[in-house]
């Protein structure tokens, strides 16, 4: 466990207004076994030299799933983000926050899905009513440390959360660039184009979990399209 006391920072001058003073919001620090011991500043938990010191935080990642027709809400990420700009990735990812209680409670992965309605509604507009809290569905966690560009990266205990959901999309044009629904032919094909670029927890979760359940969802249609991933 990383001591706070020796940790690096930085200058953030040189990026955008937004998104240097969200690098203020505090994550929670975890240990390898997910369990919380602290927190840290957003900024101080992203830097390569920390992580290369132990820093470990937590995250979620969150996939909706249109019930009509089965297809994946992507995002490409905002070229104003200082972590992994431009990239394409799933349909929102962030961080529960040590500066709210609510986000801090462990049982049945509360703070997590809370967090996620927090941030659809805040990167892509998704009015909360939209994303109930109890109807995300837990799949696992992975743990997983990557790179971005410089001296960014990541390094966090990332629960994968499914929704499926009927969705209004306002996008903050400061969080994100573009958005689209794919198929999982339709994502296949994006794979194969070189010239796309995605996150790297995406590829994993790609790679690893996410056309199996997928594939499940899909196999579990109600008459008005796919029942709530709650069923998974
Ligand atoms: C961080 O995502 C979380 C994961 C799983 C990579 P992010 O960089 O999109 O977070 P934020 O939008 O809060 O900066
Ligand atoms: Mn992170």
């Amino acid at each position: 466990i990383a001591s706070a006391a020796h940790l690096a920072t930085v200058d953030l001058s040189g990026y955008d207004p937004v998104q240097s003073q969200l690098m203020e919001e505090r994550c929670i620090l975890v240990d390898e076994h997910d369990r919380a011991y602290g927190a840290a500043d957003k900024k101080t938990c992203h830097l390569m030299e920390n992580i290369n010191k132990g820093l470990l935080h937590r995250a979620f990642s969150a996939f909706v799933f249109r019930p009509s027709d089965g297809k994946l809400l992507l995002q490409q990420r905002a070229s104003e983000k200082i972590t992994f700009p431009d990239m394409w990735t799933n349909t929102c990812c962030s961080h529960p926050l040590d500066d709210f209680e609510q986000e801090k409670i462990e049982e049945q992965q509360l703070g997590v899905r809370v967090a996620a309605s927090r941030k659809l509604e805040h990167e892509l507009g998704i009015p909360p009513t939209q994303t109930p809290v109890d109807e995300f569905q837990y799949l696992t966690r992975i743990h997983y440390l990557a790179p971005s560009n410089g001296m960014w990266g990541e390094h966090e205990v990332d629960y994968i959360l499914f929704i499926t959901a009927d969705v209004d999309v306002t996008p903050n044009l400061n969080e994100i660039r573009d958005f689209k629904y794919v198929s999982k032919e339709e994502l296949e094909a994006m794979f194969q184009d070189t010239s796309n670029l995605f996150t790297p927890w995406f590829k994993l979760i790609a790679r690893d979990f996410l056309f199996g359940w997928w594939t499940e969802l899909l196999s579990r249609r109600g008459k008005d399209g796919l029942v709530s991933a709650k069923s998974l």
